[in-house]
């Protein structure tokens, strides 16, 4: 196997967290959720604007507190043009670990970001938090691009062929 010299190959995704506190109009309670969970949330990694990343990305676990049951969640089996994304309640804030695993024509190593579900609204200025809590949703998403650096030639193939 050979890798192709010289070039680097970038493929945006997006990650994070969007988080909404329970109330009985819009986000209701599911039944058998614990009485100290505050909010719903949802942490993922996707394309942008349903672009198809799972041509690259084969599968991604999340590490949630150790609190929650079954703290470690792979995810697996998502179609094409889909999102990789664990919902969960809960009333606290924590680090997400989130391990991608590329294609195995890919030969790269799983990398590993981290991230901080937010459950409560934040921002620069008060304006922002305000905004934030009116609209009952509290996001934390990055922008990033996954960088492939000489890639295998068979992996090249499959990252630029549409
Ligand atoms: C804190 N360091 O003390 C953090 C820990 C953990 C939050 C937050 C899940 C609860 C469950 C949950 O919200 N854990 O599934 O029972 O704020």
């Amino acid at each position: 196997q050979k890798r192709v010299k010289g070039t680097q190959v970038y493929r945006p995704f997006v990650y994070g967290t969007i988080a909404k506190p329970f109330n009985d109009e819009t986000n209701p309670k599911p039944p058998g959720t614990p009485a100290d969970h505050t909010h719903s949330w949802t942490v993922f990694v996707k394309g942008v604007d349903d672009g198809d990343i799972t041509y690259w990305c084969k599968k991604v676990q999340f590490k949630l507190h150790e609190s929650i049951q079954n703290h470690l969640r792979m995810v697996d089996d998502v179609p094409p043009g889909g999102t990789f994304e664990v919902h969960e309640t809960g009333w606290g804030e924590f680090e997400i670990t989130i391990k991608l695993y590329y294609v195995p024509e890919s030969l790269e190593k799983p990398q590993t970001l981290y991230h901080h579900l937010r459950l409560h609204p934040y921002g620069e200025t008060e304006e922002e938090k305000e905004k934030m809590k009116q609209r009952g949703e509290v996001p934390a998403v990055v922008y990033e691009e996954q960088l492939f650096n000489e890639p295998y030639e068979n992996f090249y193939e499959i990252l630029t062929s549409p």
